[in-house]
Order: C-alpha cells, then structure tokens, then sequence
C-alpha cells in the first residue's frame, strides 16, 4: 500500500454552484480520508504562486481573477495512491472532454471554469500544501479504515 496525500480545491465556481457538498460525498465515498478543509478566499499572492507554472500563459491573469473573486474550499485528503485516485475521479481539464463518471465530466462544460484542483504529483501536494495549509493538519484514524484499506 501506498499512502499518499494530496492538495485539492473546491474552485469558486463549484461554491457558487452549490456543487462543494456533492463534489466532497464522492471523494469521501470513494474512500479518502479528510484530513483538512478550509472554507475561504484565495489571496491574489496565494492564486498567483499556486499557479506559477502557468505565469507565462495567457490565460493567468484570468485564472487569478476567477480564483479570488469567490469563496473556494481547500481540502487535504489521504489514501492508499490518493493523488492519481482523485485525478481521476476528476478527469480532463476540459468539462466538454471529461468523461461522464467524473466530476468535470458530470458537472462541467468548461476548462477554465472546470470545479476542482486536484495535486498531480507528491512534488506538487507538498509545494501546494505549503502555501494553502501552513498550519498543522489534524490527525486522527477513522473508525472504517480497515474496512476500506486492503490490496
Ligand atoms: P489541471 O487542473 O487539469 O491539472 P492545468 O494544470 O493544465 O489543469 O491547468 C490549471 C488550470 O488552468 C485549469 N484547471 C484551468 O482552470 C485553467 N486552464 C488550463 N488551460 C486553460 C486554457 N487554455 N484556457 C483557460 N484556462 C485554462
């Protein structure tokens, strides 16, 4: 078993769209666990470093401006290979492609405006999670892990 961490986000549009409860049932049904979660606005220095791959595209003073101007929820999730797991729950970053199944796939029809983040690598959920979540994570071990986890 290969227990991984991983950073998500529960983009702007997905709290204006009342999607945040729906969209997290799926990730908890699946078998992650919670491990932080955070109700809030992104700063335009949180936006801009979160996406700093992207600084030279032009579609980043956009992605900044769709980021801050609404309450997002940033969570932190655990489990066995988390990271691929929940980029797969999610699908392709274009709504339109996303197969139906996933989250852009069921909810979306757009890739700017495409409802979650989800870390694609160990490298990035530790950089993501160092701007989003400087403080302590909680640590607890939920009563169905065993239940859950298994080859
Ligand atoms: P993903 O979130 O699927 O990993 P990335 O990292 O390629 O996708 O892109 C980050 C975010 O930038 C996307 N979630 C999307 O909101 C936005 N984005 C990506 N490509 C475009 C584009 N060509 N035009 C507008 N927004 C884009």
């Amino acid at each position: 078993m290969a227990i991984q961490r991983t950073f998500v986000i529960l983009k702007p549009d997905a709290v204006q769209r009342g999607l945040t409860g729906e969209i997290l049932a799926r990730l908890e049904r699946k078998g992650l666990q919670l491990v932080g979660m955070k109700f809030m606005k992104a700063t335009e220095t949180q936006a801009a470093k979160h996406y700093e791959e992207h600084k030279e595209k032009p579609f980043f003073k956009s992605l900044v401006q769709f980021f801050t101007s609404s309450p997002l929820v940033a969570l932190v999730l655990d489990g066995d290979e988390a990271i691929t797991v929940v980029r797969t729950l999610v699908g392709s970053t274009d709504g339109r492609k996303a197969p139906p199944g996933t989250i852009r796939g069921d909810f979306g029809i757009s890739r700017s405006n495409n409802l979650v983040h989800a870390s694609d690598s160990p490298e990035s959920a530790v950089r993501e999670l160092a701007i989003w979540f400087p403080e302590p994570l909680v640590t607890w071990t939920p009563a169905t892990q065993a239940w859950i986890q298994g080859d």
